[in-house]
């Protein structure tokens, strides 16, 4: 039976790429006195390799590639991501970024019904909480019994590991659980651990491909608002 929703946190529950994160990489970068600066289409193009550091790696590779052979260059990259996070909190706690629609209804009726609920996300653990905290409030970060985030893993996302330690935590099987995700590395991820997976697309996500998943729709939607689907119901 069912026991568990287990949730991806960026594109699923929250719109947080192109207005969150992006701005916060390029404030970062603006601020240590780079000229570096990734516009909508170049981040969706980056977006391909999960984690923020991973990501600032992987842009250097292809636009900077001597500077990533510097020594100390980890350390640089150390600390640009931490300049990222702390703009990418201060922007959520602006109340900047809303939960997608439906997000809460579907937490709200999810627990009603006695579901646990549990958290599956590259991003850094402060960033989840800041915008639970600035979306639902300081109670709604406790709804959540279960937050795994970030570098807790060594391997992220297409990499089941984080499913794993949600799994874990949860101390429950992957066919007691159902994920939800936005992207293609994570469909991969949450598949690879076993769990069914249901998407929900947005700008970013819409042309990837979602085998694997139970259903593909373009948003929770609400009562008066359905989303569509887009693919599926196939068999898991
Ligand atoms: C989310 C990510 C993250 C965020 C940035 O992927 O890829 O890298 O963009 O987070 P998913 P950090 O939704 O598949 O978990 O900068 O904190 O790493
Ligand atoms: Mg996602």
């Amino acid at each position: 039976p069912l026991a568990a929703l287990v949730f991806d946190v960026d594109g699923t529950l929250a719109d947080t790429e192109r207005d969150g994160h992006r701005v916060a990489f390029n404030r970062a970068f603006a601020e240590a006195g780079l000229t570096w600066h990734w516009d909508v289409a170049r981040y969706g193009q980056l977006l391909r390799v999960t984690g923020g550091k991973e990501r600032i790696r992987q842009y250097l590779s292809e636009d900077w590639p001597d500077l990533l052979r510097e020594p100390g260059i980890d350390a640089r990259i150390r600390a640009l991501h931490a300049a990222k996070t702390r703009h990418y909190v201060a922007l959520l706690e602006t109340g900047a970024i809303p939960l997608r629609p439906g997000v809460r209804r579907l937490l709200e009726e999810a627990r009603a019904s006695g579901l646990r609920l549990a958290i599956a996300t590259t991003t850094t653990p402060e960033n989840v909480t800041a915008l639970l905290q600035a979306t639902l409030g300081a109670e709604g970060v406790g709804w959540f019994e279960v937050i795994a985030a970030g570098d807790v893993v060594p391997a992220k996302k297409p990499a089941p590991d984080i499913f794993h330690r949600a799994l874990q935590a949860l101390d429950l099987p992957p066919d007691a659980c159902l994920a939800f995700e936005d992207s293609d590395n994570g469909v991969r991820a949450a598949r690879g651990a076993g769990l069914p997976v249901i998407v929900t697309t947005n700008g970013y996500t819409r042309d990837q491909n979602f085998a694997g998943a139970l259903v593909v729709l373009d948003g929770f939607g609400e009562p008066d608002a359905p989303a569509t689907v887009l693919a599926g119901p196939a068999p898991v």
